[in-house]
């Protein structure tokens, strides 16, 4: 169970289903490369360590977190059994990163009400490059290790609703 200092890379393995099959799509950001590369690297693997086939992972990027929304908005339209939203927003010397923030958060929220494929949500917000860092593999872990544990266990929860 995820506690407040919880290590973004750390799960209980016998808590993930099996994912043999799942075919997932991750949608990435360019902006702060250096930190979105380490998300996506650790998505991908923690996916294939799980179970998923390297051939079922597709990968996109856009240009800016901003754009992930646009993004993911296509990538559910195919047959994705969930769809991994990676970014990392850095804040600036003005409040530009807030609606950033709020668009992304808000966009990929509307998008797991409005249609069937669930979205992870896979931005860093953080203050300053050393946070993200931190979260990108550092001392707190690898978000994209976490967000790849969620879509696995999300499509997992999507196969068994849509048995019933
Ligand atoms: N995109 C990010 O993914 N992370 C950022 O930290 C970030 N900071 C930005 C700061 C400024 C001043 C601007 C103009 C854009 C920034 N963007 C950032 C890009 C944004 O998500 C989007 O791609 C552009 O605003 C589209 O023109």
């Amino acid at each position: 169970m995820a506690t407040k200092n919880h290590n973004l890379s750390d799960y209980d393995i016998n808590s993930v289903p099996d994912a043999t099959g799942m075919k997932v799509g991750i949608v990435v950001a360019e902006w702060n490369e250096n930190i979105t590369a380490a998300l996506l690297n650790g998505a991908q693997q923690t996916l294939m360590k799980n179970g998923v086939f390297p051939e079922d992972i597709e990968v996109m990027t856009v240009p800016g977190s901003f754009e992930l929304v646009y993004g993911t908005a296509q990538m559910v339209k195919k047959n994705f059994d969930a769809v991994i939203a990676l970014g990392c927003v850095i804040r600036g010397d003005t409040p530009h990163d807030r609606y950033i923030c709020q668009g992304v958060t808000y966009g990929l929220t509307r998008l797991n009400v409005i249609q069937d494929t669930p979205v992870i949500y896979g931005l860093i917000t953080t203050l300053d490059m050393q946070q993200a860092e931190e979260r990108a593999g550092g001392k707190m872990g690898n978000k994209g290790d976490e967000c790849a544990v969620t879509a696995i266990k999300m499509a997992d929860f999507r196969r068994k609703i849509e048995k019933d």
